[in-house]
């Protein structure tokens, strides 16, 4: 019985490679075989063409390649199978490592060094010191909490905001939209790990900016989004930039991917942009846990780390 591989958006061949020598007995395909195929029971997909996996009768499962499931729960034609997405420790780190990048960069005044350092300047800058700055993060769940434990390692102050109440140490926690108000009053850099789902689309816009603290260590608050670009109207960041509401912005994910070469974000002195990149899924470090899974699931164990489809993540 094949497992489909089907990725819409980059080569497969790294996947396929790795897969292969993770479970060598495994046939792994590119294409169901005909316009129905009963032979797929798995199938392992990054934004899967609309409609493919709906031909597939005997489907048992869907594996995301990556952390994230909108990519998957966009085909409003899919079966009704569990979808597994990607909770590892490879992952986790990529992503705490990024936070910690942007988050020491904008604090040590990245930014203004490196301009000034093209000027040949010498000149100190204000760096207020981590214990002088709070983080608060939207979205406290697998990246979220991990990059909580290490910004506290570095003595940030954290604050945190679910969906579902939480309490964990360490962490001012908050939830629901009232709790969100008050994060917001009290956050200095805003960290987005949010999954994409109908509640979360289009959050980071000018009404929520309205609601950060105005005056900062940094001057005003920054925001880091390294969670999904359809939570941000960027016309919006780009006003609370220079409108003063936002100080500086590092962004990894875009309401278009790739970014267009004509967006204004790639030419603002004040935002940094990188390319989807905050925590790749390397399919060596990746394989073994979706092969694994599909093993065992084969041998009659559950699948785990299910998305809940009505939530959307
Ligand atoms: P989790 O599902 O573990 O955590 C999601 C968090 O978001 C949870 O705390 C959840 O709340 C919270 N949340 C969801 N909906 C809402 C809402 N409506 N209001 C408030 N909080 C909400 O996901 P991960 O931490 O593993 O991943 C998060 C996202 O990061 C992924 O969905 C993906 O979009 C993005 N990502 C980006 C990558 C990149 O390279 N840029 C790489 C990997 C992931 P609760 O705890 O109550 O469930
Ligand atoms: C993910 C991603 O969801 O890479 O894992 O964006």
């Amino acid at each position: 019985m094949p497992i489909l591989l089907s990725i819409g958006s980059y080569d497969p061949q790294p996947w396929l490679t790795a897969m292969g020598r993770e479970a060598p007995e495994e046939t792994i395909v590119l294409a169901p075989d005909g316009p129905e195929d009963p032979s797929i029971e798995y199938a392992v997909v990054w934004k899967q063409p609309r409609n493919l996996l709906t031909r597939l009768p005997n489907l048992k499962a869907i594996f995301s390649l990556g952390a994230g499931v909108d990519h998957i729960l966009a085909d409003d034609t899919l079966p009704d199978v569990p979808i597994l997405r990607i909770v590892a420790e490879d992952l986790t780190n990529r992503m705490s490592e990024y936070v910690v990048w942007r988050v020491l960069d904008h604090t040590r005044q990245g930014r203004l060094y490196r301009e000034r350092q093209t000027q040949r300047l010498w000149g100190e800058e204000h760096q207020p010191a981590a214990h002088a700055i709070t983080v608060g993060l939207m979205g406290i769940g697998a990246l979220g909490q991990d990059a909580a434990a290490k910004l506290r390692a570095l003595g940030f102050q954290v604050a945190g905001w679910s969906r579902t109440p939480k309490h964990i140490d360490g962490i001012t926690c908050y939830s629901g939209p009232d709790g969100l108000a008050a994060m917001l009053g009290v956050t200095d850099i805003l960290v987005v790990l949010l999954p994409l789902t109908e509640e979360t689309r289009g959050i980071l816009d000018t009404p929520l900016f309205e609601q950060m603290k105005r005056q900062t260590p940094l001057g005003a608050p920054v925001l880091i989004n390294a969670g999904r670009g359809g939570l941000q109207n960027e016309g919006a960041i780009l006003r609370a930039l220079d409108g003063g509401r936002l100080s500086e912005v590092s962004l990894d994910v875009f309401e278009t991917e790739p970014l267009p070469a004509a967006s204004p974000l790639w030419s603002h002195p004040r935002v940094f942009v990188t390319p989807h990149a905050a925590a790749a899924s390397d399919p060596d470090a990746l394989s073994s846990l979706i092969m694994r899974q599909i093993a065992n699931h084969r041998a009659g164990e559950p699948l785990k780390h299910a998305v809940d489809r009505s939530a959307g993540y």
